[in-house]
């Protein structure tokens, strides 16, 4: 029987754990849970958190796990990816508070603490990445003002502290510590004056883990509890959800750019080495660390939440699963459908981040720029996909500019990639053809480098690469003209 791994990928709406073994040069993947990943509302005194039921998600992932080891009892290595940036502080091993979410509206203190002591020019000098309001850099500023920095002793990022409760080894695996903004761009090591110059403890980071390295084996307790054998082991994978899902691009040449297509979109090209230029920062580009070195220079384009919070604002928080999948269907058949023009807006408006009324901030956004808001729920559905859609373009002819590149092909992974409507306004936005899967890309990155750490497959990125491409079928989306149907 071929051997297997368990990936486990936790996404901003849902999980997964996956099992996935490789036979006669092709992926196998089995499908062994799915959860879905909501966010919790509390209320703080003088305002509400946003946080992650991490918990939940906890018993979540274990339990997948233990169906995963029920049904391969041989697996060979478990693996943990998420999204990016997101933290828990923890005291002599025990986790302080729920961690907060990225969407958490905090953290605006925290931009202007941060950049009244470090220029936000230097910062991005030295870590390559992208401004976004909710950086780690700028969420620890919150909490050292708060002083949770006092009692705190560790910081671990979402997949770290997963890691750290199956394994007991506390470590930062690297791709995902890039998205902190507060490791070296060039040397993917934490930047430790920029940790003094903050006030941020040194002691408060793990250390630096690449992709690959075996984490530790599951705590005795974990292994009785998962029914795993004694000594399975837990491997650092690209545990930036992105940088597994930038694994699993079937192909990435010269010519090739992709799209992670989920709640976000992360839109960009493959590097072997990070652009820090002034005209890379203008143009808020990032440059995330990447499995084997490479970088991906990209930049956070917002994503399909506009259209779930949009669905969720519609039918309201108790919608099942079923519901929302046949719903989706049904309305992006309508939006398929729309003739009238509707308006293209800026979907990277950062009055998109946080939980509400979507459909209400695009009419106001709309209003306030002088344009016509969409008048029934397709024409929402609509004009959120052209505007993801023109967003994509100006971000390629970007990415063409900063890297002296010409892009051709624009690859779309991730759960996004099933939105034939997106994919097709996509190619006839930027003018590219557009290859679309795998969906699961992230589980999938997240089991080849596992895989590759326990010896079942051998060779570098490209040949990992070429495995997704043998395996799966992707669906090409060629430029049509474009019509008035957006304006
Ligand atoms: P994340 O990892 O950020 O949770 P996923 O990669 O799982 O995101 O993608 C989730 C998104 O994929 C959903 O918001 C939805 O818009 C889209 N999606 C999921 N299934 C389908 C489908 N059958 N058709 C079109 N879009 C889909
Ligand atoms: C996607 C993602 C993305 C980050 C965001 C916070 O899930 O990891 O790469 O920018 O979450």
């Amino acid at each position: 029987m071929t051997r297997t791994v368990a990936a486990v990928d936790l996404g901003a709406t849902s999980g997964r754990v996956m099992l996935g073994g490789i036979e006669d040069g092709r992926l196998r993947l089995r499908h062994v849970a799915r959860f879905p990943n909501r966010l919790v509302r509390l209320h703080e005194g003088d305002r509400d958190g946003l946080h992650w039921n991490i918990t939940e998600l906890h018993r979540s992932l274990t339990a997948g796990l233990a169906q995963a080891v029920r049904e391969d009892p041989g697996v060979a290595s478990i693996g943990v990816d998420s999204w990016a940036v997101d933290y828990a502080l923890l005291r002599d091993g025990r986790m302080l508070g729920v961690p907060y979410s990225y969407r958490d509206e905090r953290t605006a203190a925290g931009v202007d603490a941060v950049h009244g002591r470090i220029p936000p020019e230097e910062l991005h000098a030295r870590t390559g990445l992208q401004h976004l309001p909710f950086n780690t850099v700028y969420q620890l500023a919150v909490d050292r003002v708060r002083g949770d920095l006092d009692v705190a002793d560790r910081m671990l990022l979402i997949p770290d502290l997963i890691g750290y409760w199956l394994t007991g080894r506390q470590v930062a695996e690297a791709t995902n510590a890039s998205t902190t903004g507060l490791l070296d761009a060039r040397t993917r090591q934490w930047d430790t004056r920029l940790m003094d110059r903050l006030g941020y403890p040194r002691e408060l980071f793990a250390p630096v883990v690449a992709p690959g390295t075996t984490i530790g084996e599951l705590l005795p307790d974990v292994a009785a509890e998962l029914g795993a054998a004694p000594g399975l082991a837990v491997t650092a994978v690209g545990s930036h959800d992105t940088a597994s899902a930038v694994v699993a691009v079937p192909a990435v040449d010269g010519e090739s750019a992709f799209i992670s297509s989920g709640t976000w979109s992360l839109v960009g090209i493959e590097l072997d080495a990070p652009v820090l230029t002034p005209e890379s920062r203008a143009a808020n580009f990032t440059n995330e660390g990447g499995v084997d070195g490479r970088v991906r220079f990209l930049k956070n384009v917002s994503g399909l939440w506009l259209l779930s919070e949009s669905m969720r604002t519609w039918n309201g928080p108790g919608a099942t699963d079923a519901q929302r999948s046949s719903d989706l269907a049904a309305l992006l058949a309508e939006a398929a459908a729309v003739v009238r023009p509707v308006p293209v807006v800026d979907a990277t408006d950062e009055r998109f981040t946080a939980p509400g009324d979507m459909p209400a901030r695009i009419a106001a956004w709309c209003r306030e720029h002088d344009v016509e808001p969409p008048r029934t729920r397709a024409e929402v559905v609509r004009c959120i996909l052209e505007s993801l859609a023109a967003a994509y373009a100006v971000t390629i002819e970007q990415a063409e500019r900063l890297s002296g590149r010409a892009i051709r092909t624009i690859h779309v992974v991730g759960g996004g990639s099933q939105n034939a409507l997106l994919c097709q306004l996509t190619a006839d936005r930027t003018g590219r053809t557009v290859v679309a899967g795998p969906v699961e890309a992230t589980a999938i990155g997240n089991v080849l480098v596992q895989a590759r750490a326990a010896g079942l497959v051998t060779g570098d990125l490209e040949a990992l690469r070429g495995i997704v491409a043998t395996t799966f079928e992707p669906v090409r989306y060629q430029p049509r003209t474009v019509t008035a149907t957006a304006r």
